[in-house]
């Protein structure tokens, strides 16, 4: 029912609300007919990018396959709904290149949580296992993160639910005929 596709990558902290907003969004476009595929961060590394950790070369690793198999998938008319953290500006700007090359269309949303919040949220326990000296290299903690300079979007959970989220990533994908 579709022939272009697109990816968006949700960037933002651990916790931040990615990967919700993703599978809010994804049943929505789904239920509407389209073709979408969602690529955690976490499930990729289970497979894909099993044996990396979280070196900034190893994150930079995830993010170029995951930034490969997206690109694929969205030049093939899929929509590709990208939750990771992906947190270095030049490991992501790798990946937009790649789509540029292939004229596929590439949005960069900001899961803009506050670490307060995030860590409060602590889906994981990821926090709590830094803050106890369990963990180190936590993204937004002790290892860093590096906001989007010019997303398509910026998304302020705080003050949103993830369906408003994933309605104004819909609405973005409308906008350019694309959803
Ligand atoms: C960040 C970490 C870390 C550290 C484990 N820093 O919510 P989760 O817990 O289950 O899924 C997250 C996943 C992050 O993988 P990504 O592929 O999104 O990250 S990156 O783009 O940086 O490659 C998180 C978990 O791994 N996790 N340790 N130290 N997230």
């Amino acid at each position: 029912s579709r022939t272009q596709g697109a990816t968006v990558w949700l960037t933002g902290l651990p916790s931040a609300g990615k990967t919700t907003i993703a599978r809010t969004l994804a049943g929505r476009l789904r239920s509407e007919g389209h073709r979408v595929e969602v690529l955690d961060g976490d499930e990729i590394r289970r497979f894909l990018s099993a044996g990396l950790g979280f070196s900034r070369e190893d994150r930079n690793t995830n993010v170029q396959r995951i930034g490969l198999v997206a690109e694929v998938l969205a030049r093939n008319g899929v929509l590709a709904v990208v939750p990771v953290i992906a947190p270095y500006a030049d490991s992501r700007e790798a990946v937009r290149k790649r789509h540029d090359a292939s004229g596929t269309p590439y949005f960069e949303v900001h899961v803009a949580t506050p670490v307060e919040v995030c860590s409060e949220r602590d889906v994981k326990g990821l926090y709590a296992r830094q803050a106890a000296g369990q963990l180190k290299g936590l993204t937004g903690v002790d290892d860093p993160y590096e906001p989007p300079a010019d997303p398509a979007l910026v998304l302020p959970t705080q003050s949103q639910t993830p369906e408003e989220s994933a309605d104004a990533v819909h609405a973005l994908l409308a906008a350019r005929g694309l959803a």
